[in-house]
């Protein structure tokens, strides 16, 4: 398939009921941030030079531990996970990179799969490297870890696999290798908690040398899961120390659902920040653990809060910020289209909101040490519909004002049920 796959008449239209509607409200909330000084146009340009990527294997239903309930027309291979991250861009205009992993998305021409991402106006993001899963035929298993095991030949396999993974990148217009390592422990005594972290770093700086020299290596941490009582990169502490020992190349990765419930993620994205070592964004909601429920779904404050954090590193940056952004959740009861054309939105509000903060007020009660009214520079902010704001940004650009309402007239899970073969039963990503 090539060219965009959702009808640009059946948007037009669908935008033409809308329009009248939106005119309205994007002039009223024009005339109320006016009041404020605020400018709505320079509001839009920013939300419209605003982008996250999406992760090829959101595209599909995820599944727990105990099942997965696929939906007929689902995705089964990175051609048609790519059409389906194709109408999310199409409809939202803000997702236009997806992020791969490998080896689920391997094939054997990846100037072409480039080429046909081009072709649906996409690009690829961060490529993903996968040592937390043992693939048929290979020589060593992951079972006790992958660049942090004890055995050589392991360790050397995981190393191997990376930089496959940069090649392939190369490839495909990437510049960031994710690494998330599942290495850890079940049970005290079963590692050496500091050996275990020798040789995670000796093998990352393996990687780390295989790197081009416009790329970055990010480093994702997680709390727990797979391993229950002991993860090697378990921390944003343990995350940086590595980032800072490899090189100024490699960068942390925070994703929302990997820390310690009730910890002050904001912080963690300010302290990474402050030392020139947030490199991206994994975004995701969470109530118990890592959940990768719905952006902005369960916590859509904290995710503002986090927002506040990265624009104010945006407006003023130390040492190249540059953050990769992406969604990174499992969609286990819905159409995960739907779910990230939502997730999306709700990131770009979070943006769009943190950019109406009053920096100069919040600066000034904060040295001031006027507590309410620098709370209240951010609640005022938080406050705001900017629904608006980012719907004329996605008409403007050539997307849906309604995108869900579209997406459902389009009936494009209808029509690729007919096309797509089903997927099998058993249990999801975990
Ligand atoms: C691990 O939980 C993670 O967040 C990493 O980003 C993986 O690459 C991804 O989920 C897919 O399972
Ligand atoms: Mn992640």
């Amino acid at each position: 398939m090539t060219g965009l796959p959702i009808s640009a008449d059946l948007i037009a239209q669908a935008n033409a009921r809308e329009i009248d509607a939106l005119e309205d409200d994007y002039t009223s909330l024009g005339r109320k941030l006016a009041r404020n000084g605020i400018d709505i146009d320079a509001i839009k340009t920013r939300v419209a030079g605003f982008s996250v990527a999406v992760p090829s294997w959101g595209a599909g239903r995820g599944g727990t531990r105990f099942a997965k309930f696929p939906i007929p027309g689902e995705p089964t291979n990175i051609h048609e996970k790519l059409e389906d991250c194709a109408v999310i861009n199409q409809l939202s205009r803000v997702t236009p990179r997806v992020s791969p992993h490998f080896p689920w998305d391997k094939v054997s021409d990846f100037n072409a799969l480039r080429e046909e991402a081009a072709s649906l106006g996409l690009g690829f993001d961060a490529v993903n490297s996968n040592t937390f899963q043992d693939q048929p035929g290979q020589a060593h298993t992951y079972a006790n870890g992958s660049l942090s095991s004890q055995d050589a030949g392991a360790r050397a396999q995981a190393v191997e696999h990376n930089i496959e993974c940069i090649e392939i990148g190369k490839q495909l217009g990437s510049r960031d290798l994710t690494v998330w390592v599942g290495d850890g422990t079940n049970f005290p005594g079963q590692q050496d908690l500091a050996r275990s972290l020798d040789r995670y770093l000796d093998a990352a700086a393996e990687v780390y040398a295989a790197l081009p020299g416009d790329w970055r290596m990010l480093l994702e941490h997680k709390m727990f899961e797979p391993a229950f009582y002991s993860t090697v990169i378990s921390d944003w502490g343990s995350s940086i120390l590595a980032a800072q020992e490899l090189g100024p190349k490699a960068k942390c990765l925070v994703d929302l659902g990997h820390h310690a419930p009730n910890v002050n993620i904001e912080q963690i994205v300010a302290r990474l920040h402050r030392f020139g070592k947030l490199g991206g964004f994994h975004f995701n909601d969470s109530k118990y653990g890592d959940d990768d429920l719905d952006s902005g779904s369960i916590n859509p404050h904290q995710l503002f809060l986090v927002f506040n954090e990265l624009v104010e590193a945006e407006l003023n940056p130390r040492d190249g910020f540059d953050p990769a952004y992406m969604i990174d959740q499992s969609h286990n009861v819905t159409d995960p289209i739907e779910s990230m054309l939502s997730s999306a939105e709700a990131i770009t509000q979070c943006y769009a909101k943190a950019s109406l903060v009053d920096r100069a007020a919040l600066h000034a009660a904060q040295e001031g040490n006027d507590t309410m009214m620098a709370f209240q520079a951010l609640r005022r902010a938080y406050n705001i519909d900017v629904a608006p704001i980012l719907a004329k940004a996605r008409m403007e650009a050539g997307g849906a004002i309604d995108v869900l309402a579209v997406y459902r007239e389009s009936k494009w899970r209808e029509r690729k049920a007919q096309e797509r073969k089903a997927v099998g039963l058993g249990a999801g990503i975990v």
